[in-house]
Formats: structure tokens, C-alpha cells, sequence
């Protein structure tokens, strides 16, 4: 199974790396139903890999604000296929599940990481499972399923409360035995956060701007995985004069933006579904930072 750079041990990346999505769904929120047959997925997570994307995150759950869950043979009835072809095809597979069933088949099957948007809260059995086959753990901050999660919106302090909550979670899953150099963090865009653009509820633009602050938990930086692209957030912030919120699939450009800026800001990863754009701006902040840590050294 390939390593991944700057977990565990192993050397930083040289830039932030792109994780392209296989949502294997009907219904996701931006790119539901457009991959939901095996054949298709298989065919859109080979083109990611060639349009330059490091690892290809594959779900079959929508996490949409409002969704339903389904159960969890259906979730492997969709992934299962997917995630196989991938694997034999020596791509690095991320498997989006809360279900540790689910993961158990995806890291038989040689997934390089499991990707929990509810960071073990879901399925009690989840870090356990994960520890024991010893592959890097997105942890995302969360607080309860999709069907009702902007009721779940309320914060004093964003920044400071994603923070604590990320850091129980940390606890939790290392005391379950995750080697704390494999854990990832996200803060979990989207996810009871509301989608405002500005004010003191503008949610995500809060995490974002100070994602530093976010991982830095018992002294420790943790890597960490943005997922903006196409999120709520980027289409009401684009809302045309009418106030109506630019399309999902409008806010690409958005994307790469937040992108640029996250990467930036030294982020692990960029989960996105559209890669070419993406890896062009990662490229282009790492020169960034390269070129500022340079003259940081000059005397
Ligand atoms: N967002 C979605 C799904 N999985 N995983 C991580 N780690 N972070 C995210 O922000 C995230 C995720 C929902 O997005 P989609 O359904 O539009 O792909």
C-alpha cells in the first residue's frame, strides 16, 4: 500500500496534495448521480489520477445538508466495485465512510485511508478498526448527521469550539489505539456550519482563515484537509443581485481560489472535484511559500 508524504514519519509533501472525488451516489450535493455507476465511477476516478490528482476519495454516502442515510449494504454495494477497480489499478483510494463495516471491506481491499467525516462519532467501531489496520484517519469536526446539522450551527466561537471538539475527538480515537501521526484533520466545511458570507455567523470563512489555529491541539500541528469545493458557503458568497446562490457546479473557480489560499496557509490537503485547476494552484502556493521561507532564511 503506498505511504502518504508528511504522515507518519515520512517526508512533507513539497506541496499540498489533491484528493479528487468519486461521489458514488444519486443524490450527492454538487455531483450527484453522475458517477453512481460502477463503470462511470471507475472511469471518472482514472481520469482524476491522470489530470494530476494524488489520491481519489471514493463515497457512497451524500452527506448533503437534509440527506437520509442509507444502509450500509447499499453504501457497499456502491463503493465496493469502485474501490476495487481503483485499488487493482494501483491508485491511491481514500474510502468517505462513517461505517466500519464499510472501511473494513475498503482497507481489505488496500484503501490508503479512511476518510470519517464524523471523526469516529458515528460508528464506535470505527478508530479501533483503523488503528489496527495502521492507515492515516481524516478526523473532521461534526456534529450529528446531515438530516438536521444547521440546527447543530450554533457557535460563540467557531474557531475555538471546532478546536476543542477536534481535540476530544483526538483523544478519543488515540485511547482507541490511532497512532497519532497517522490522524488528519479537517474542519469539517459545510458541516453544521452555516453557509453565511460575512457577519459573525460567516462559519467557514472563520475556520478558514485561521486553519493553523484549528490543528494545532496539545502542541502538536496536525495535518490538515480542506473540503470547500462547491460547497454552500462559495455559492452564497457568488449569489447573483436577485440574492439567488450561484449553481455547485458554478463555483469552481471558487474553489481553486480557496484552494490557493488554504494550501497557502500550509494545508496537508485539498479534497476537490475538479482537479486540473486545483493542482495548478497548489503548485502555484507552494512556490509561494518556498519563495517566503527564503527570504524569512535571508540574514
Ligand atoms: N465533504 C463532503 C464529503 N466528504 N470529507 C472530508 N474529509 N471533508 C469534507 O469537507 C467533505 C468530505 C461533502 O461534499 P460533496 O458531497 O460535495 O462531495
Amino acid at each position: 500500500m503506498p505511504g502518504l508524504p508528511g504522515l507518519s514519519g515520512s517526508p512533507a509533501a513539497d506541496r499540498c496534495l489533491v484528493m479528487g472525488v468519486v461521489n458514488v451516489t444519486p443524490d450527492s450535493f454538487s455531483d450527484g448521480g453522475q458517477w453512481y455507476g460502477a463503470a462511470a465511477a471507475i472511469e471518472h476516478g482514472l481520469a482524476l489520477v491522470a489530470q494530476g490528482a494524488d489520491i481519489v476519495d471514493v463515497g457512497g454516502e451524500s452527506t448533503r445538508p437534509g440527506a437520509q442515510r442509507v444502509s450500509a449494504e447499499e453504501e457497499l454495494r456502491r463503493v465496493g466495485p469502485v474501490i476495487t477497480e481503483l485499488v487493482s489499478a494501483g491508485v491511491v483510494v481514500s474510502v468517505d465512510t462513517m461505517r466500519a463495516q464499510v472501511a473494513e471491506f475498503a482497507l481489505e481491499a488496500g484503501v490508503s485511508l479512511v476518510n470519517d467525516v464524523s471523526g469516529g462519532l458515528a460508528d464506535p467501531h470505527m478508530p479501533r478498526l483503523v488503528a489496527k489496520a495502521g492507515v492515516p484517519y481524516v478526523v473532521m469536526h461534526w456534529r450529528g448527521h446531515s438530516h438536521d446539522m444547521y440546527a447543530r450551527a450554533l457557535y460563540e466561537d467557531v474557531v475555538r469550539e471546532v478546536h476543542d471538539e477536534l481535540a476530544k475527538r483526538i483523544d478519543a480515537v488515540t485511547a482507541e489505539g490511532v497512532d497519532p501521526s497517522m490522524i488528519v484533520l479537517d474542519p469539517g466545511l459545510g458541516f453544521s456550519k452555516l453557509p453565511n458570507a460575512c457577519g459573525p455567523d460567516a462559519n467557514n470563512w472563520e475556520l478558514l482563515t485561521r486553519l493553523p489555529e484549528v490543528a494545532l491541539i496539545g502542541g502538536r500541528d496536525f495535518p490538515v484537509l480542506v473540503g470547500g469545493s462547491r460547497k454552500g458557503f462559495l455559492g452564497r458568497l457568488l449569489a447573483g443581485p436577485d440574492g439567488s446562490p450561484r449553481p455547485f457546479a458554478e463555483s469552481d473557480q471558487a474553489t481553486v481560489a480557496v484552494t490557493a489560499l488554504a494550501a497557502a496557509a500550509g494545508a496537508w490537503c485539498v479534497r476537490v472535484h475538479q482537479v486540473p485547476a486545483n493542482v495548478d494552484a497548489v503548485r502555484v502556493a507552494a512556490a509561494w511559500r518556498a519563495a517566503a521561507s527564503r527570504a524569512q532564511r535571508r540574514p
